[in-house]
C-alpha cells in the first residue's frame, strides 16, 4: 500500500509492522480549516507521535506491552487545506483501500479537527457512535458551512447512525432542541459518572465507533485545543468508560480528534498519547 508520510510515523516509541499484518492501523488527518478559535490541530497527528516518544510502551493497569501488538502507522492523509469535503473523500478512500488490504485491521484516527471524524464513521458504517466531547456539535451549518466542526454530530446522525455524548457542557439550543427531537442522548459534563455512561450505552446496537474529542478533558490537561471549554472531565474517568465499553461492544475504529498546538512537548498531545496508548492496551486485551 502506497500512503503519504508528512510527519513521519510513531516507530521511535514502538516497533512498527506493516499495515497489511496489524490489527491496529494509525493515521493522521492534520487537517483545521474550519477551526473556529484556536488554530493549531493541523500539528496534532505530529504532536501525538512526538509525545509518544516519552510514554513506556507497558500498560501496567493491563499487564500489557504495546511493543506485542501488531500496530502500524501509515502517515498522514494528503489532506487538501480548506477543502473539508474533499478531504473527507480523501480519508474514506482510504479507509476502504485499508480494509481492503486488512480487513481485521482497526482503523485509528488522529487530529486534526473534529469534523473529518464524518470520514471514519462513512467508512466503517458503526450502528453506533460514541463521543467524549466538550460539544454538542449538532448545529445544522457553522459559519455558512455544513462540514464545520461544530457541525460533525449532526451529520453522523444524519446517517442513521445511533448517537450518545458525554462531557458536553457547551452547545446552543437549536442543538438542545435537535437532539430531543432525534432522541440524540447527551450527558452534561457536571452530571457525568460511569453509571450513567453505562445505563445509555448498554442497550445501544453494535458495532460502536468511538470518537474522543481531546478537549472533553479538564481545560487544565488540554489547553492546546480548537474550542477549549472550562469544567471538563478527568483522565481516569474516561478511561474507566471506555474500559467498559470496549469490553462490552464490539469496536469498529476510534480517534482522537482536536488535539493542537505549535510546541513539541506540548500537554495536550501528551494526554492525547497517553490517552492513544491506554485505548490500543485495552482493545488487545
Ligand atoms: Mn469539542
Amino acid at each position: 500500500m502506497e500512503f503519504f508520510y508528512t510527519y513521519g510515523t510513531i516507530k521511535t516509541a514502538l516497533p512498527l509492522v506493516d499495515a497489511e499484518n496489524a490489527d491496529f492501523v494509525i493515521f493522521g488527518v492534520p487537517f483545521d480549516s474550519t477551526t473556529s478559535y484556536k488554530p493549531g490541530a493541523r500539528f496534532g497527528p505530529a504532536l501525538i507521535r512526538q509525545a509518544t516518544i516519552n510514554l513506556e510502551s507497558y500498560i501496567l493497569d493491563y499487564d500489557i506491552d504495546l511493543a506485542d501488538v501488531k500496530i502500524a502507522d501509515i502517515g498522514d492523509i494528503d489532506i487538501a487545506a480548506g477543502n473539508p469535503l474533499e478531504t473527507i473523500k480523501r480519508i474514506i478512500e482510504t479507509i476502504k483501500e485499508l480494509k481492503v488490504a486488512n480487513s481485521k485491521a482497526m482503523p485509528i484516527m488522529l487530529g486534526g479537527e473534529h469534523s473529518m471524524t464524518y470520514a471514519s464513521v462513512r467508512a466503517l458504517k458503526p450502528k453506533s457512535y460514541i463521543v467524549f466531547d466538550a460539544h454538542l456539535d449538532l448545529r445544522n451549518e457553522y459559519e455558512s458551512n455544513p462540514w464545520n466542526h461544530a457541525c460533525v454530530a449532526r451529520r453522523i446522525s444524519e446517517l442513521g447512525v445511533e448517537i450518545a455524548e458525554f462531557g458536553i457542557r457547551s452547545g446552543i439550543r437549536e442543538e438542545v432542541e435537535y437532539a430531543k427531537e432525534k432522541n440524540i442522548r447527551w450527558v452534561h459534563a457536571r452530571e457525568y459518572n460511569l453509571e450513567k455512561f453505562r445505563e445509555i450505552v448498554k442497550d445501544m446496537p453494535e458495532p460502536v465507533y468511538i470518537s474522543i474529542d481531546i478537549d472533553v478533558f479538564d481545560l487544565s490537561m488540554v489547553p492546546s485545543t480548537g474550542t477549549p471549554e472550562a469544567g471538563g472531565l478527568r483522565f481516569w474517568e474516561v478511561i474507566e468508560a471506555l474500559e467498559w465499553l470496549t469490553k462490552e461492544k464490539e469496536v469498529v475504529g476510534f480517534d482522537i480528534m482536536e488535539v493542537a498546538g505549535t510546541e513539541l512537548g506540548d500537554i495536550t498531545a501528551l494526554t492525547g498519547a497517553k490517552l492513544m496508548f491506554y485505548l490500543i492496551g485495552m482493545l488487545s486485551r
